[in-house]
């Protein structure tokens, strides 16, 4: 694969992408009148997603709740519950066309105000919530999203705080870091997580899929102890995205399997990932930016 200074890791839509991230996060965080549209603190909050923005949602509920800013459900939008006395939904959709997305806010009838994150401010989205934050430079071309699922995050992990400046240092090194050839090899990868980096674990194991037709599975840690650790063996990997609970590398070492973590930014370890899938795609002879059976947008007919 030729590298230019324009494409630094590859020539495909989602290795220009992928490599844009840490600006992407800067970005993103500066975007405080964006952010101040979020609902405000104490507010009940339903947020709603498919496919990777959905593990974006599942991350975001998880810093909300957790640092006390009020009860944040996230949902697969074909799965929302909203009765349930929530002051605010957000909708996370790069494409704004998502069907399930759209019917979701469609059935709200703007009962409870709705903000949504998109990356097409031209897309019907914008017409069916209150409140837009878009990010058009964090749009994409390549199917499998990287860029605007990362850059939603760092939005709202500034919102609430966060200081991403180490973490796109963090996404840089990750960029740049050599992808060690076991891993290209690999036969299966267990993601793990905890806490907001489940969704990171989720996304991390469906970007795998998507790009790289690879068998990964996902799951909070402390779960993957009760019946997922039968799938350790040579030649496999888990990987922990943050930190691991206390003896879990001993028992997935004594598999036989390979166990990784790192003292990166979560999110930055997910980038590391990305590039993984792209280079798993690239040894097996598959185009990472025409994944199988996936468009850009799941439109249902
Ligand atoms: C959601 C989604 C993506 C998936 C693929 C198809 O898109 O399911 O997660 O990777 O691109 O669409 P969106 O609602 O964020 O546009």
């Amino acid at each position: 694969m030729p590298t230019t200074p324009e494409t630094p890791i590859g020539t495909e839509h989602m290795a220009l992408e992928l490599a844009s991230q840490p600006e992407a996060w800067r970005r993103a965080a500066g975007m405080l009148d964006e952010q101040r549209l979020l609902p405000a603190s104490g507010a009940r909050v339903a947020v709603v997603g498919c496919g990777t923005s959905w593990f974006m949602a599942q991350s975001y509920a998880w810093l909300r709740e957790s640092s006390g800013h009020g009860t944040t459900d996230a949902y697969a939008a074909s799965e929302a519950l909203l009765d349930r006395g929530y002051d605010a939904i957000v909708a996370i959709t790069r494409s704004g066309t998502t069907t399930e997305v759209l019917e979701v806010l469609h059935r709200n009838e703007r009962r409870i105000p709705a903000i949504g994150i998109v990356g097409d401010a031209s897309s019907p989205l914008v017409d069916l919530v209150d409140e837009v934050i878009a990010l058009p430079f964090a749009d994409e071309r390549s199917v499998v999203q990287t860029r605007f699922a990362t850059t939603t995050l760092a939005l709202l992990r500034s919102s609430l705080g966060a200081d991403l400046s180490s973490a796109a240092a963090d996404a840089s090194e990750a960029i740049d870091a050599p992808i060690d050839p076991g891993l290209i090899e690999a036969e299966q990868f267990s993601f793990l997580g905890s806490g907001w980096t489940v969704g990171l674990a989720h996304e991390a194991a469906l970007k795998m899929r998507e790009a790289a037709q690879s068998w990964t599975e996902s799951y909070p840690a402390m779960e993957y102890r009760h019946g997922p650790i039968a799938i350790g063996a040579p030649g496999r990997v888990t990987w922990m995205l943050g930190d691991a609970p206390a003896g879990l590398r001993d028992e997935v070492e004594a598999t036989g399997a390979r166990f990784v973590e790192s003292a990166r930014d979560p999110m930055a370890e997910l980038v590391r990932i990305q590039k993984l899938a792209l280079e798993r795609a690239r040894a097996r002879g598959l185009n990472a930016d025409e994944p199988r059976n996936l468009t850009r947008s799941v439109i249902l007919g």
